[in-house]
């Protein structure tokens, strides 16, 4: 079976909740996770049924706290998909989506997905203001919760289209 070999990035700010996703999407469980320090690389690997391909994701997960940003700078080089997570409790981590824009602007926008989490509790930012958000970004958005594990299958789904975009166009795939 060939393997390819992509690269997913997730950034947003301190304690939305990206080392939560990452860990559902590659383990399918929620793991409560200590502040990120600087980063964390692991990896995902995905099994293509119908092309009977296997693809290995390095997932790159950002520390969001402000004082890592320096040395993160050079690290979202290259990605294949990147997640732009707030957290639906914290209209404050909302707002701090527009900080990370320097960071990744290099990276086209059709790889980029909103992750709105914590669906499972009462949010405090409302539909349209995300609505509204991920389409001046340009981008798609989704509700999820790493704790229920609400909508995962969907992010995912969302995540493997734009991999296999990728793949398809040649991108950075290497096989
Ligand atoms: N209720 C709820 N809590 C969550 C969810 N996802 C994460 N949390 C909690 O939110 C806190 C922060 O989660 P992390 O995954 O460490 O957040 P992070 O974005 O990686 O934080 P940094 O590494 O500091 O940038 C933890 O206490 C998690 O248990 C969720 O979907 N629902
Ligand atoms: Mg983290």
């Amino acid at each position: 079976m060939p393997t390819r070999y992509m690269k997913l990035v997730l950034v947003g700010a301190g304690g939305v909740g990206k080392s939560s996703i990452s860990s559902r999407i590659i383990t399918g469980d929620f793991i409560d996770h200590t502040m990120t320090i600087g980063m964390n690389v692991d990896t995902w690997t995905i099994v293509e049924d119908d092309d009977d391909a296997i693809i290995k994701a390095s997932v790159f997960d950002m520390g969001g706290q402000e004082q890592f940003r320096s040395f993160q700078e050079g690290l979202v080089t290259g990605a294949d998909a990147l997640l732009i997570v707030c957290d639906l409790t914290s209209f404050n981590t909302f707002l701090k989506i527009d900080e990370w824009l320097p960071l990744i602007d290099s990276i086209p926008r059709e790889r980029w997905i909103m992750v709105a989490n914590k669906s499972d509790v009462n949010g405090s930012i409302e539909d349209l203001e995300l609505d509204k958000k991920a389409r001046e970004l340009g981008i798609p958005v989704i509700k999820v919760s790493a704790k229920t594990g609400e909508n995962f299958l969907q992010l995912e789904e969302m995540i493997e289209k734009i991999l296999k975009v990728t793949l398809d166009g040649g991108g950075q795939a290497r096989t």
